[in-house]
């Protein structure tokens, strides 16, 4: 028996100005045909379908087109929860009639916590996924009329304490927290950094009664504390942080309660998501453009180059940003030039040279300084 994991769609992203909706699309026609390839006739997804609690229509037509490609056409079934991207109302409307369909869509825990749970009978096998939507510890504080839950940790563990599982048979739990163990987790610019904090913190032990606990949340796929605790990661790098994370389709192969395997399936992007470093000019030199990267550039040159953006976006059309590495860009922020002591004392040319080794980290050379020596000489002429 096999489940497709997938998690953190963001559907209707932009990175750095540049919509992944054909990327997406790209990654869902991949995901049908591993499902048709392998014979797999569910697939998971664990929250973060939309980049924005309000999706835009090409996000929700792409969503409808994957959603009804798997059901009508493939009879594939589909459990989704919302994360902390989505809005809950807008993913689960028309619920009841879909549900009769084969997707099902739980943004909520009912009012006594009790969780939705899909029973699978496959293969002589009986699956039990329970899902376990984004919540806030307030909203289980009200619901459970418990002062004491205070964290994510707590609203939680509130929630499994009152879902008694079947032990002997076998549990899912989907669900969209950050999830972590002694080790620190691998993580990227591209998630919601208000919404991954010490506070939202939950150990990975919570879940011991789970036989697989399939994450979203972490863009990155990886597992936390054991095998068998996982996220899938974002289909697709979603940020410059991410350029070295390889992302892949998780499929969970499920033979018996003690026999799950993983298996990892590369996922080939529309795009290529690389760094380039080098001048303006070298990058610029030749007539060759690459089409089909999606390109963040680390730039040699120790000046700001005029035009630089509108150069390479010339030649390179899936430009996303550039950074000077060898100028100091958060100078104005974290000045402490002006604040030395003696700084005011200098000299004008003194200062022009505190100030340049400031900036580029290294000394004027014996041109410069005898060019900024005889601008200084005339200045002082003037006066
Ligand atoms: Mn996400």
């Amino acid at each position: 028996m096999k489940i497709l994991h997938l998690a953190d769609l963001h559907l209707g992203k932009s990175v750095e100005g540049l919509s992944m909706i054909e990327s997406q699309q790209h990654v869902f026609k991949q995901a049908i045909k591993l499902c048709k390839d392998k014979n797999i006739h569910h697939v998971i997804i664990s929250g973060d379908v939309y980049d924005r609690s309000i999706p835009s229509e090409e996000a929700v037509s792409l969503l409808n087109d994957f959603l009804s490609t798997c059901i009508i056409d493939e009879h594939i079934k589909v459990y989704i929860i919302s994360g902390n991207h989505d809005s809950k109302e807008r993913l689960s409307c028309f619920n009841d009639i879909l549900e009769r369909q084969g997707l099902y869509i739980d943004t909520h825990i009912k009012d006594d916590l009790s969780m939705n749970k899909h029973v699978i009978k496959e293969d002589g096998l009986v699956i039990n996924i329970y899902s376990l939507p984004y919540i806030y510890p307030g909203e289980v504080r009200e619901m459970s009329n418990d002062p004491s839950i205070k964290s994510f940790e707590l609203s939680i563990k509130k929630i499994l304490d009152a879902n008694k599982v079947n032990k002997d048979e076998i549990n899912i739990l989907n669900t969209h927290y950050f999830v972590t163990s002694d080790k620190e987790p691998l993580r990227s610019d591209s998630e919601s950094k208000a919404s991954v904090g010490a506070i939202e913190q939950v150990s990975f032990t919570l879940f011991d009664d789970y036989d697989y606990v399939a994450l979203g949340h972490l863009h990155c796929p990886q597992h936390i504390g054991r095998d068998t605790v996982r996220y899938a990661g974002s289909p697709l790098r979603y940020s410059v942080s991410e350029i070295e994370q390889d992302k892949c389709f998780t499929v969970i192969n499920i033979t018996s309660k003690e026999d799950i395997k993983i298996e990892k399936i590369d996922i080939n992007p529309l795009y290529e998501f690389i760094y380039l470093e080098g001048s303006v000019d070298e990058l610029t030199k030749d007539s060759v453009t690459k089409d089909y990267r999606i390109i963040f550039f680390k730039l040699t040159d120790t000046t700001h180059v005029e035009n630089a953006s509108y150069r390479l976006k010339i030649k390179y059309p899936h430009f996303v940003g550039l950074k000077y590495i060898n100028i100091k860009e958060d100078f104005e922020e974290n000045s402490s030039l002006n604040k030395e002591e003696d700084f005011e004392e200098l000299t004008i040319e003194e200062q022009f040279h505190r100030f340049y080794k400031f900036i580029n980290d290294k000394e004027l050379d014996d041109l410069q300084s005898q060019i900024i020596k005889e601008i200084c000489e005339e200045l002082e002429g003037e006066e």
